[in-house]
């Protein structure tokens, strides 16, 4: 398999933990999302994701997976040891309730073409689009701290895909400076996760494309 990602790529970073806690090996092809106007936008990659953005995973048959949950519920699917979601119908809710809280509520919001729409065509000054940021994420975290429980991980004594989805948001998070000592159940759950070599592995600093 061969994943399109970039070092600091939240939704690319879920797919990483995902594929290595499976121990499925894959190829990594580094889409500068920056760098040439953004690599994202040239016609190769264009080609494979026509959303112009990361992860995609290319797989051994060809075809092109896109989108972090949908290609991360995929690996669980086709490998499913260890699970990423619960057995139990009410705890599988819980935990795509918080991965869903990340990925669909904080994570859209923050994202780097979210960003720069504000910067470019809406002209707002870079204070005001650190404070938008800062908001967004503290609200999901505060809602989210509310929600979990570490035991150690966010849903329980077993890794889910709530974690694949915290974990990075934490990340960026830390990167844009937000405080987070009123979330001490989030840094909580981080600590746990990133002893694990699946996510240590998965880190933005740990990648080969990362600067
Ligand atoms: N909902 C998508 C989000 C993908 C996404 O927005 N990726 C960002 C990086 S985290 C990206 O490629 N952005 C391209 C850009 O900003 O132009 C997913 O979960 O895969």
């Amino acid at each position: 398999m061969k994943l399109y990602t970039y070092f600091r790529s939240s939704a690319a970073y879920r797919v990483r933990i995902a594929l290595n806690l499976k121990g499925l090996p894959y190829e990594m092809v580094a889409i500068h999302l920056t760098k040439e106007g953004g690599q994202q936008h040239q016609p190769d990659f264009h080609a494979i994701n026509p959303q112009d953005r990361v992860p995609a995973l290319k797989l051994s048959s060809g075809e092109v997976l896109t989108q972090s949950l949908a290609i991360v519920e995929y690996l669980d699917e086709i490998e499913p040891e260890p699970p990423l979601l619960p057995a139990d119908a009410l705890a599988r809710a819980k935990v795509r309730a918080v991965a869903q809280m990340v990925a669909c509520d904080i994570h859209p919001l923050n994202n780097l073409i979210a960003l720069q729409y504000l910067k470019r065509t809406l002209k707002h000054e870079q204070p005001d689009i650190d404070a938008w940021y800062h908001h967004w994420v503290i609200e999901g975290f505060k809602a989210i701290e509310a929600m979990i429980k570490p035991a150690p991980y966010a849903c329980g004594a077993h890794v889910t895909l709530a974690d694949i989805c915290l974990i990075p948001q934490v990340f960026n998070a830390r990167r844009l400076k937000v405080p987070l000592e009123a979330f001490p159940k989030i840094v909580a759950v981080e600590t746990a996760c990133l002893k694990l070599p699946a996510f240590d592995e998965a880190r933005p600093e740990n990648q080969p494309d990362a600067e």
